[in-house]
């Protein structure tokens, strides 16, 4: 018997629900030396906010010590904590951005 005939007739069981896959929080987090402006500026190019919204998120961060800039799957998370704090170092600001699991 051929592999292709011996492998035809198996058929798993369809899914009928949907998987959702786990979020992931981007945090900002406050430091003395980063510009409000370039935090601002931050939220809204790389994590989508409003003006309004970006100055609220990043006066809560001043405040706070940390905030959430956006929630998304691990890759995303990552990718934009990569792409924020390079270009961070490029312009010399020590902003610090990680990632944490949505409980
Ligand atoms: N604390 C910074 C300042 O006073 C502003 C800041 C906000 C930095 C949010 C990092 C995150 N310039």
């Amino acid at each position: 018997m051929t592999r292709r005939d011996a492998d035809f007739h198996t058929q798993l069981q369809e899914r009928t629900t949907t998987k959702r896959p786990p979020l992931y929080r981007v945090l900002l987090l406050n430091d003395d030396y980063t510009p409000m402006d370039f935090v601002v500026y931050v939220l809204m190019r790389y994590f989508k906010k409003s003006g309004a919204d970006a100055e609220r998120i990043m006066l809560a961060v001043h405040h706070e010590g940390r905030g959430v800039a956006g929630v998304y799957t691990k890759d995303v998370a990552e990718t934009k904590v990569g792409q924020v704090t390079a270009l961070a170092r490029e312009e010399g600001y020590p902003l610090q951005v990680t990632v944490e699991p949505e409980p």
